[in-house]
Parts: C-alpha cells; structure tokens; sequence
C-alpha cells in the first residue's frame, strides 16, 4: 500500500518553490500548477471517506468564476456541505509534501492520527467544469484515487451544486433522510417536480434570459429545460452565453462575477426593457439576477436581493399556514450586505439578521442554527436551509382551512425546489421564478421593496495583508492598532455611513466597502478609508 500512494504522487510531482493554501473554496490557480495538488486530494478524499466508515466524498474540479486558464479543486462532506475545517489544513499539509516519500508518510501519519483502518472501503464522486485543463487534472485525481484503492464513480461534466446534489444522495439512498436519485436524471425530475408544485396555478409572466457564463451551467441548463413544464404553462427561458465548446470564452464579458462587479449586463445580451434577465457563474454554484428599466437604466437584484424576496415569501407561507408561531425565520448575510437589505429585514419584514465572515461555509453554518435559514452572499452565493425539527413540524402540521392547505403545499414544494446541500444558481433561479410568479411582480415591483444605499469597493494592494485582522464578522478592525478608530472617525463624517477594511482570502489585496446615503459620500468614504489601511 505504501508503495502505491508514494507512486501515485511519483507520477505527479510538485513543482518547485510553490506553496498551496486551501482557501475559502479549495485549492484555486495557475492549471498548469495544479497536477501534484489534485492527486493528493485524491489522497485526502480516500482518507477522509474510510474515516467516516466509507461515506461518499465529493471532488469538484472547478475555479469557479476565475479565468479559463485557472483550475481548482475542492472536497465535499457527505452531506453536501463543504470540506471540515481540520480537513482543509490536512489538505493544506498534504499538498506542499515536496516528494513522493513524505506523501506517503504523511498519509499513514494521519491514518494512524485519526485511527483510520486503511484496508476499510472508501468512496469517491469525482465531477469538474467545462475548463480545457479539466480531463487532464480529472486523471491527475483519479491517478491518487486509484493508488489510495478507491471505489469512485466519475460523473463527467456537473455543475458545483449537482455534484454536491450526487453526494448527499448518495449517502441518504434508502434512508428516510433520502435525498433524491443520484443520477442527472434524478437532479433535474426532482427539481422540474418541485417547481411545478410550486407553482401551482401560477404562471410566470414574461421572459427569462439565462447567461451561462460559457460554463457547465449552460448546458445542465438546457437539459434541465426537458423536464420542466412546456413554456405556455411554465417558465419561457432562453439561455445565451451557452458555448462550452469555446473554453476559452468561460467567464469572459460575461457570468454572474462580471455583472456584479461592473454593473451592467454581458454586451452579449440582447434583452429588452423590462425583461427579467440573471447570470449563472462558471460552476453554476452563484446567480444574480438584472434587468433595464423603460429609460434603460441597468438595475442589479443581488443575493441581497433574493435573500429578502424568499425570506419575504416563506414568512407569509409560514404565516399562511399557521406555523408562526412554531417557525422562526431568519437571514445571514456578510458585511457585504447592503445596510437598506438588513434594514429591510429587521424593520419591514421583522425577522432575525446574523452577519458572518465572507465565505459560504460561514454563513450555512450560521444557518444551520436557525429553524428556517436563509443565506446569501451579496455576489449571489446562498441558498436556504430548514432544520429537522422544522421539517418534521411542516410534515405533521394538520392544516384548519384550504387556504392554509394550500399556504402549507406551496412551502412543501419550494423544500424540494432548494438545493439545500449547497447554494444552486438553477434551483435558486426556479425559486425567485416562483416567488415573482405568487406576487405576481415583474423586475421592477421587486426593486421597488427598498432603495440600496450608494456603495463603493475597492481593491488595495498593500505590502502585507496578513497584518489585517478583523473580528466582529469582519466588520471591525482589531489590528494593525488604531486604524479602526480613524476608519470610525471618517464614518461619523457621512450621513448613513459604514464602512470596513478586511484582507481579502482569494487575492493579494484589502478590501475596502463604504456605504453612505448619496453616492459622492459613499465614494469620498471608501476612498479617505483607503488611504488609511495603505
Ligand atoms: C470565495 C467564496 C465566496 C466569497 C469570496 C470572497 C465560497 C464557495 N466562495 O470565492 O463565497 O464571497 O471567496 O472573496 O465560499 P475575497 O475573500 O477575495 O473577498
Ligand atoms: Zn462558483
């Protein structure tokens, strides 16, 4: 066995003088550097599945909305959730042992750590993204797999969301916790099912353009189409930006990372005023949604947004059904969140708002805590999540009257309509469709909820950004000593002011974020807030 892993990490060297970081969402950069890296995370999936008794493991191969030469990697709980953090720092070890020998050793040293008998089965679902340098990081995976004498299914092409999708499934078949066939099949019936139920005899109106970022989402997108209701009883979709036969096109003018970050829509479409339009990113794990008014003014309805239209469309089913008293709802947002969002939420909608560090592991765990969760990252990462206790409620809840019947089908459906393994942009698409359908709202009537605050980010670069550290979710400064207090003193200035510095986890770089209550201030904020952390 020893000779196995050393010689699958043999045929994969590392390249000199890198270091690799599982970050906020696994291992992301360069392709070309990336071979050495995914046969040890075959390794570590290998160990972690035998450390849980043989459970199903995910391996993404995807960087998400990163250029087309960039390439990643990141592992999968058998719950869909993302990699433990304990694991993240094994992954980290194991990716910079220099040679084929501390590979190996490393390996035994944490089956021995972790009592892990290495004779016991594992098992492994590995899926990637469109990139070019996929087929070959694909082989790089399955080099370790094999070697670590694995059981794994290889899924092909899958967006981020599916894959997590197969393994929760997969882990769950034949429990009463059964989440859905494992099979693409079964991903998109499951969700084409739940969304007609949750329709009901709702229609939604108009038209909805789907950029797929020239990514895996296009395609998964198309075939999902198959299943759903015919466009004169359902949902009349037209996906652009569906070209994966290009890789080099993925992410490029267009997908949900370049609509947020420059507020307005790929030059590619061809929407016209009114028409509800949204971006998926390159894995299909993020979505925003956007449209242009009668006097063409771009509008961007973020995760923000979708967070207070489903938090606003579950509490009134909620209601509806004569569970309030039983369910509490509540949102997690980040820093990020625009303060008329929270604002929205605490004071119009009257629910709970928790703030979390950046990072989609923080917020799905925050909440897990709450009965019913809804959380979105303000670039469009989120989804929501019930707890059992919750789920079991609603299942036994004897309705008093057809209206509370209905009220109580509805948010059984949309259950099963949210991908709750992982934020979906396809399952979070088909619920906004079905929330706008029931308020019978157009892209405006959902702008119109609240007015955002001017904002502003900005990228600095500084000589070193791990001087940074932050507590209070990101939100204040503790070092370096006595920025926070002229970050504060600059905020006073502003009428509705806030702002923070955090170091960012995926680039060389601080981020700064202020709001205000015009634009001039929001700008004058971030920029006097730069100058201090330069
Ligand atoms: C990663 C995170 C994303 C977060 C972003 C922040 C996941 C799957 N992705 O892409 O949620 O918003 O990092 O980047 O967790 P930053 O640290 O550079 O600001
Ligand atoms: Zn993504």
């Amino acid at each position: 066995m020893a000779d196995a892993i050393a010689e699958a990490a043999r045929r994969h060297p590392a390249p000199e003088g890198l270091v690799y970081t599982y970050g906020t969402a696994g291992f992301r950069t360069k392709a070309e550097v990336l071979d050495s890296v995914m046969t040890r995370c075959g390794l570590i999936a290998a160990l972690r599945s035998r450390a849980l008794k043989g459970k199903w493991i995910g391996v993404m191969i995807t960087a998400s909305h990163n250029p087309p030469q960039d390439n990643g990697v990141k592992l999968v709980e058998p719950l869909g959730n993302m990699l433990q953090e304990e694991w993240e720092v094994i992954s980290t070890v194991m990716a910079n042992k220099a040679t084929p020998e501390d590979v190996s050793k490393y390996y035994h040293e944490i089956a021995a750590q972790y009592k892990i008998d290495l004779s016991s089965p594992a098992r492994v679902v590995v899926a990637r993204d469109t990139r070019a340098s996929g087929a070959r990081l694909l082989n790089c995976v399955t080099d370790g797999l094999k070697g670590a004498d694995v059981e794994y299914k290889d899924y092909g092409f899958l967006t981020t969301p599916q894959l997590h999708y197969m393994v929760r499934c997969l882990n769950t078949e034949g429990t009463p916790e059964s989440y859905g066939i494992a099979t693409e099949k079964g991903y998109y019936e499951k969700f084409a099912q739940a969304f007609k139920t949750a329709l009901g005899s709702k229609r939604p109106q108009g038209h909805l353009t789907v950029d797929g970022a020239n990514g895996v989402g296009g395609p998964k997108l198309t075939e999902l189409i198959k299943y759903l209701p015919p466009k004169e009883e359902g949902l009349d979709i037209s996906v652009i930006n569906d070209n994966v036969i290009k890789p080099e096109s993925l992410n490029v003018d267009c997908g949900a990372d370049f609509v947020k970050t420059n507020q307005r829509a790929p030059p590619s479409s061809k929407a016209g005023p009114g028409d509800r339009c949204c971006s998926l990113d390159g894995d299909a794990d993020r979505i925003v949604f956007y449209f242009r008014d009668a006097n063409n003014m771009f509008h961007l309805l973020d995760g923000d947004r979708i967070a207070t239209l489903v938090a606003s469309f579950l509490g009134d089913l909620v209601r509806q059904s004569g569970l309030a008293e039983s369910i509490k709802i509540g949102v997690v947002q980040t820093a990020y969140a625009n303060g008329a969002a929270t604002n929205y939420v605490e004071k119009n909608l009257k629910l709970k708002v928790d703030c979390t560090a950046t990072g989609v592991k923080y917020l799905h765990h925050a909440a897990e805590k709450l009965d019913v969760g809804v959380y979105f990252e303000a670039n469009g990462h989120g989804t929501v999540i019930f707890s059992a206790d919750t789920l079991e409620t609603i299942e036994k809840h004897e309705p008093r009257s057809p209206a509370q019947k209905e009220a109580l089908d509805v948010l059984s459906a949309c259950i099963n309509l949210i991908n709750q393994a992982v934020g979906d942009a396809l399952s979070d698409m088909l619920l906004v469709e079905v929330v706008l359908a029931h308020k019978n709202w157009g892209p405006q009537e959902w702008l119109s909820t609240y007015d955002d605050l001017p904002n502003r980010l900005l990228k600095v670069i500084v000589a070193d950004r791990r001087i940074f550290e932050t507590t209070d979710a990101e939100r204040r400064l503790v070092k370096p000593e006595g920025i926070q207090k002229e970050i504060d003193q600059e905020v006073q200035k502003v009428r509705q002011g806030r702002s923070f510095a955090r170091a960012s986890g995926t680039e060389d770089a601080v981020r700064v974020y202020a709001e205000a209550a015009t634009r001039a201030e929001a700008d004058d904020l971030a920029r006097k807030v730069a100058d201090i952390v330069k």
